[in-house]
């Protein structure tokens, strides 16, 4: 049992969560001279280099770039104008950038958190504790709330007071368990699929990212560097990760991603093989009392269509501006409207990975009715300039405004 220590701290804002919401709603509140605790669990270091998501929509990068965010990014990050279904044997391009004069942005997640938690910490002076344990809420629905946490040098259990705490601790945090029971609706929806999330050493194998719809199952590829690549295979959901060794993941990899004249997959070391069984849930709303979460810790949505990092930057610019604005003016309406604003972009991106699941599985569901709904989908996409645009306008985003 932690010992706690005498002595509170106070600052306006405590972050639980050093993720990208987390540290961007920090960012934020120090360039508006607002003091905030950012509270981790993980090291500085782990952080850093823990690879997921790298795919931004070209709004998250404009609003990473107002609030003085996305100098590294903009430096270093890839441009993305089109995307590669593979289905029956044949390759078909899809040219976004040319439809829609918009783009993506391929940055990996640890790169940004890098970038954020150097601003944050050694250019803004932001307060931060890493590898903290056992995080606490109390007071949640007191103008007083405060956090408590176990310090992991001395062992003592510290609390920070503040007015707001914003629980952006993702999907396995501890803050969405502090709302009381009854506050909160928890949507979930279980795709009933797995995905084997593979980083290899290894160049990319095409220009953009590649869809592969095969009988065998999903399979996909995306950049995330010059040297390394992402890829996914369909799985059963909770497949072990060690009954895919080397030689059945390239195996695999090469029949669902095959199609003519497509170039040789370049193989490489697996770096990171992992599954994820595929499942999204949804909080409402997503504040209770002097709580407010954001990101993850909020709302999941399986990596299918790319959105959760996207999602977790809109929630932080609203919170954030809503805090600054409550705290600097005493202005209450953006904090009024954050969780209905969120919830918007939430449901309809998760409405779009539900319909693009459909697309990337149907092939493999073995029922022919859904394998060939399927296909006229994804024929759709190719012969349709309409449906080509509102696949486009859903993909990008490009309705999101921050
Ligand atoms: P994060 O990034 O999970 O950060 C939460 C932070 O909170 C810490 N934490 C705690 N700290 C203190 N006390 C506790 N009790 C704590 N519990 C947890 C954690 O250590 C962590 O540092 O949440 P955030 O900020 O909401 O960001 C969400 C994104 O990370 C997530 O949505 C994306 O990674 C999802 N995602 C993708 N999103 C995209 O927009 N584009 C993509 O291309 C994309 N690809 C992906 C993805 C997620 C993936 N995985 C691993 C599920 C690819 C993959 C494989």
């Amino acid at each position: 049992m932690a010992t706690p220590s005498a002595a509170a701290e106070r600052f306006p804002v405590v972050i639980v969560g050093a993720g990208p919401a987390g540290l961007t709603v920090g960012c934020v509140l120090r360039a508006a001279g607002v003091d905030c605790l950012v509270l981790e669990c993980e090291t500085r270091a782990f952080v850093e280099r823990r690879p997921r998501a790298g795919v931004i929509e070209e709004w998250a990068v404009h609003g990473l770039a107002r609030r003085g965010l996305a100098r590294r990014l903009l430096a270093r990050a890839q441009r993305h104008t089109a995307c590669e279904f593979r289905f029956g044997g044949e390759r078909y391009l899809f040219r976004y950038g040319e439809m829609t004069d918009r783009h993506h942005w391929v940055y990996p997640q640890h790169f940004l958190v890098t970038d954020l938690v150097r601003e944050y910490v050694d250019v803004r002076g932001g307060a931060a504790r890493f590898g903290v344990r056992d995080v606490r809420l109390h007071g949640l629905d007191t103008e007083r709330p405060s956090v408590s946490y176990v310090c992991p040098d001395s062992g003592e259990r510290r609390v920070a007071e503040c007015a707001f705490v914003a629980g952006c601790d993702g999907a396995r945090g501890v803050t969405r368990d502090a709302v009381p029971a009854g506050r909160t609706r928890i949507s979930r929806y279980d795709y009933g699929i797995g995905w084997l999330a593979l980083l290899a050493e290894a160049p990319p194998s095409a220009e953009c990212v590649v869809f592969g719809m095969h009988p065998r199952g999903f399979a996909g590829h995306m950049q995330r560097s010059p040297e390394v690549t992402r890829y996914y295979l369909q799985c059963p959901p909770g497949d072990d990760p060690e009954s895919w060794p080397h030689e059945r993941v390239w195996g695999e990899l090469r029949q669902r991603l095959r199609a003519a004249d497509a170039p040789e997959l370049n193989e490489g070391r697996l770096i990171e093989k992992r599954v994820l069984d595929m499942h999204n849930y949804v909080v409402e709303p997503m504040v209770s009392g002097r709580l407010f979460l954001a990101g993850d810790a909020a709302h999941l949505t399986a990596p299918i269509a790319a959105k959760g990092m996207n999602l977790a930057l809109h929630d932080a610019f609203l919170l954030a501006d809503g805090l600054v604005a409550r705290l600097t003016e005493g202005d209450d309406g953006v904090l009024a409207r954050y969780s209905d604003t969120c919830l918007r972009l939430v449901w309809d991106y998760q409405e779009f990975s539900q319909w693009l699941s459909e697309v990337y599985h149907g092939t493999a569901s073995g029922d022919p009715y859904r394998a060939a709904t399927t296909l006229a989908r994804l024929r759709r996409l190719f012969d349709s300039p309409v449906a080509a645009a509102a696949f486009a306008e859903q993909y990008l985003g490009t309705r999101t405004a921050v």
